[in-house]
């Protein structure tokens, strides 16, 4: 038996991007493991990619192209040969673009956060053809705006040094389920004597492991993060001359923050002052008086409400304000994709655009809904009439679904799905294409919680008749008649373009290294803004932002409340008293690995977690099938009766594909399509609804997938 071990990356949308070691017996994938050398995967992988070669080879996988032939999202296909598939998409897409190309639009996430798979080919096609662009904000485009405002970029504290902090302020994340590898880190800092906060409305896994859990409504994290910063100043408790010499807008600041006292705070959030002064205490003495590393780990829970974008900023400038940078273990990270030298023009080409540097009209992902069932005014707005999606599950993960789903319904649309499964965006296509996964194709990964870049070597060759999404834009490309030698790029050639070679962090890393080595971290200080550097116009870290004065925002962090809250929207909060979230669960990533059967069985069925003072009221008992609905919709779950939910905050762990649900609907049914005060992203866990008992309905998850395709 021929064995081989082949280094590979986790291709998922998770900070932790792991390094893998795929084990290949005769052509087939046996094991996918952690490799034990990379100082962040150290051998570990999640249960989720540990069980990858259950996704590969999972009987769903689409192995040939197909054409639809029942309604649309019924789901029923007929196989058809790459040939007729691709001469069918070519035809319309050029029949579409010889009136107006910015009727085609693009639709894509992180499926993979290849660099080669994601968008490179894909780009170039979209670019050259003058598809309208496709705004991508559905996951971070909040923080990464409040963070390029504040620090310049998407930069950070690298957590590889977070083992020595002496307190870790875990804010709107819950790193057991989605950062793992980080959590370990946290572990090891605790026994080390570190004290442990988590700032979050849901007493998730993570937090219940904290030393002290504050848990403020939802949305309303700019008002405790404005307090803090009130106390430190109230009690003197900055780092002067950091805040001298690398910052912007002390004062402007200051002022600022003298309404946020933390009663005032507290009356906001929903949490006792003393939370506040306490935790302000700690935070400020550690750092200033005692010289010790201070961490805190900011994630996307606290950004998916109106002011995520401000509410990021206020909770950037407390590292700069204690001067905690001044450690490897102080700091603050939300991202580390800015500090990667990636050559984003090699890869998609924008200059291929017909009317470079003028472009195309641009599409937010995050208001697909609103977008697919607009009719367009002819001029700058053409109606949308092709549709290509790939490494996305609009259907399952784009907010009021209700209005996805009737758009990618219309007849008149021209849908094209890339994809390994059949899923609840898979059963609106035209055209449904079979892609490869991360163990038959060629990759290159950058991260977002670490510094290291990631070579994926292809470890089998692909299923059936699947292909990589490069392979399919270059044939489409060369139907179309695209001549420019980008087009024939191999994926190998690809990789090699996206590392910027002359950049200094990336000194001895390239293709060929990686390739063979697996992984190779970025040359970056330890501590980067020891000494200042922010990658800002003023090279300082900006409490008061010029920039965002000049882009007609408001220059100073602020607090800016949810739309759906009581204070807000009263006559709505008086019939949907609830807020509820929808975070990541565990064993799913978003709407990946819910159709892998033991993963599934883990996570149960829809489950909404409900405070028991909530459900007491309304009559619902732990295991009671219940309705959660507002204007935009409605949803079954089962209840589970828990003070991890604070009073007034329901919880529905996701993302499930809508048709493994008993009612066939998931979160998305009830979330909105309002955006961020920055950044333009999604308002997830922005959203009021009440809950009632669902008499009557007692069903499991639908039978419907057992036969599927
Ligand atoms: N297992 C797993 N891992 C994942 C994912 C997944 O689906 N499953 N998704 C991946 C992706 S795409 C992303 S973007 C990241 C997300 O990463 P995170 O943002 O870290 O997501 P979670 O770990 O669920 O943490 C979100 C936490 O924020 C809390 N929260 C909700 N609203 C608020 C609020 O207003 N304020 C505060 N302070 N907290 C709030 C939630 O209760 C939840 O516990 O995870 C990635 N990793
Ligand atoms: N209610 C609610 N909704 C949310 C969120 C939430 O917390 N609550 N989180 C939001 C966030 S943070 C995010 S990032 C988005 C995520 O939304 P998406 O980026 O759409 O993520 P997934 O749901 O994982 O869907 C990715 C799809 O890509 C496919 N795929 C993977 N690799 C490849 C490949 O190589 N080629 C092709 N063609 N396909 C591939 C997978 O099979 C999968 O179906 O969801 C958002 N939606
Ligand atoms: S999903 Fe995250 S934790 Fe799991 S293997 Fe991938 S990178 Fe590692
Ligand atoms: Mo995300």
């Amino acid at each position: 038996m021929a064995t081989r071990i082949i280094r590979a990356a986790c291709p998922h949308d998770c900070p932790d991007t792991c390094a893998l070691l795929v084990t290949v017996e005769d052509g087939r994938a046996v094991k996918v493991a952690g490799d034990p050398d990379h100082p962040g995967t150290q051998g570990v992988l999640c249960t989720k990619v540990s069980r990858y070669t259950e996704r590969t080879y999972h009987p769903d996988r689409l192995l040939t192209p197909m054409k639809r032939v029942g309604r649309k999202g019924e789901g029923k296909f007929a196989p058809i040969g790459w040939d007729e598939a691709l001469d069918l998409i070519a035809t319309r897409l050029g029949q579409i673009a010889a009136r107006d190309a910015q009727a085609i639009l693009p639709y894509s996430y992180a499926g993979t956060m290849g660099l080669v798979q994601g968008e490179s080919m894909a780009a170039r096609f979209f670019h050259k053809l003058g598809a309208s662009l496709l705004d991508r904000t559905i996951c971070a485009s909040a923080g990464a705006t409040a963070l390029r405002y504040t620090y310049g970029a998407s930069v950070g504290m690298d957590v590889e040094h977070v083992t020595e902090a002496k307190l870790i302020v875990i804010w709107g994340g819950n790193p057991i389920a989605s950062n793992l590898h980080f959590w370990t880190r946290v572990q090891e800092a605790k026994r080390r004597g570190a004290t442990l906060v988590a700032i979050d409305p849901y007493r998730s896994l993570s937090a219940e492991k904290c030393h002290r859990h504050i848990a403020p409504m939802p949305g309303t994290d700019g008002a405790l993060a404005l307090a803090l910063i009130h106390v430190l100043i109230r009690d003197d408790l900055l780092d002067h001359d950091y805040i001298a010499r690398h910052t912007v807008g002390f004062e402007a600041l200051r002022e600022r923050a003298q309404a946020f006292t933390p009663a005032r705070a507290a009356q906001i959030c929903g949490i006792a002052a003393d939370d506040i002064e306490w935790l302000a205490g700690l935070y400020g003495r550690l750092a200033v008086r005692e010289h010790l590393p201070v961490a805190i780990r900011l994630n996307y829970g606290m950004q998916r409400a109106h002011g995520g974008g401000q509410a990021v900023r206020a909770v950037a400038c407390l590292p700069s304000l204690v001067g905690a940078w001044r450690q490897p273990a102080g700091g603050l990270q939300l991202s580390t994709s800015g500090f990667f030298p990636v050559d984003g023009q090699a890869l998609q080409r924008p200059d291929l655009l017909p009317g470079w540097p003028a472009l195309p009209r641009t599409v937010n992902m995050s208001t697909i809904g609103d977008a697919l069932l607009d009719t367009g005014n002819g001029a700058g707005r053409p109606k949308i009439e092709a549709l290509v999606v790939y490494n996305s599950n609009p259907v399952a993960v784009a907010p009021e679904s209700a209005k996805v789903a009737a758009g990618f319904a219309r007849e008149d649309l021209f849908t094209v799905v890339l994809e390994h499964f059949r899923t609840d965006t898979a059963d609106y296509a035209d055209v449904l294409l079979p892609a490869t996964t991360q163990l038959e194709h060629v990759d290159v990964h950058k991260a977002y919680g670490h510094t290291y870049f990631l070579a994926n070597n292809a470890a089998v060759a692909p299923l059936g008749e699947a292909l990589p999404n490069t392979e399919i834009f270059r044939r489409l490309a060369q139907r179309m008649g695209f001549a420019d030698a980008c087009f024939t790029d191999s994926d190998e050639d690809i990789a090699a373009q996206a590392i910027l070679r002359d950049d200094p962090r990336a000194q001895g890393i390239s293709w060929e290294t990686l390739k063979a080595r697996g992984w190779q971290k970025l040359n970056l200080p330890a501590a980067p803004f020891a000494d200042g550097g922010f990658p800002t116009a003023s090279g300082k870290c900006e409490f008061y932002s010029e920039a965002m004065r000049r882009d007609g925002l408001d220059p100073l962090p602020a607090y800016v409340p949810p739309y759906e809250a009581p204070a807000t929207a009263p006559e709505l909060a008086s019939r949907y008293p609830l807020a509820m979230i929808s975070p990541p669960a565990r064993n799913f990533l978003n709407s990946t690995f819910v159709n892998v059967d033991s993963l599934r069985a883990t996570e149960g069925e829809p489950h909404l977690d409900i405070h028991p003072e909530d459900a007491a009221a309304r009559g619902i008992e732990a295991g009671t099938m219940v309705r959660a609905f507002n204007d935009r919709g409605s949803l079954l779950a089962r209840a589970r009766v828990t003070d991890r939910a604070r009073r007034g905050l329901v919880v529905g762990l996701s993302i499930w594909w809508k048709k493994l649900a008993a009612d066939g609907k998931n979160a998305n049914e009830l979330t909105s399509q309002r955006l961020t005060d920055l950044g333009r992203a999604p308002v997830f866990y922005d959203c009021l609804v009440e809950v009632e008992r669902a008499d009557g309905v007692v069903s499991a998850p639908a039978a419907e997938m057992a036969a599927a395709p």
